[in-house]
């Protein structure tokens, strides 16, 4: 009996539900201004690093002008960005939190 198709259809479908997101990284730019109390504060809040990872990734951004602080899928991603710059603005810093393709 000749094969109708249905299984490998199937197939196809599945491994397309079951792909990897693309991947976003939430990167943390350096500026004269905000405290650095503040960026470990941050980091540990919205990025759920302890205080010791989120001072080495405070003093790489300010040593390099930049770090990743992690890597979400899109909307998670956008979301942290959204929660840092809100943070930021209510405390009069001028914090900046970007998202980049992984
Ligand atoms: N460069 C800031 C300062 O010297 C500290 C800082 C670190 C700011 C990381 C932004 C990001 N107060």
């Amino acid at each position: 009996k000749p094969d109708d198709g249905q299984g490998s259809v199937v197939a196809e479908r599945k491994a397309a539900k079951t792909k990897p997101p693309r991947m976003f990284q939430v990167v943390m730019l350096n500026d004269d201004f905000t405290p650095m109390e503040f960026v470990v504060m941050v980091l540990q809040e919205y990025f759920r690093l302890d205080r010791e990872a989120a001072t080495q990734v405070m003093l790489k951004i300010h040593h390099e002008g930049r770090a990743v602080c992690g890597v979400f899928t899109k909307d998670v991603a956008a979301t942290k960005v959204e929660l840092v710059l809100a943070a930021a603005r209510r405390s009069g810093h001028p914090l900046q939190c970007i998202m980049e393709a992984a």
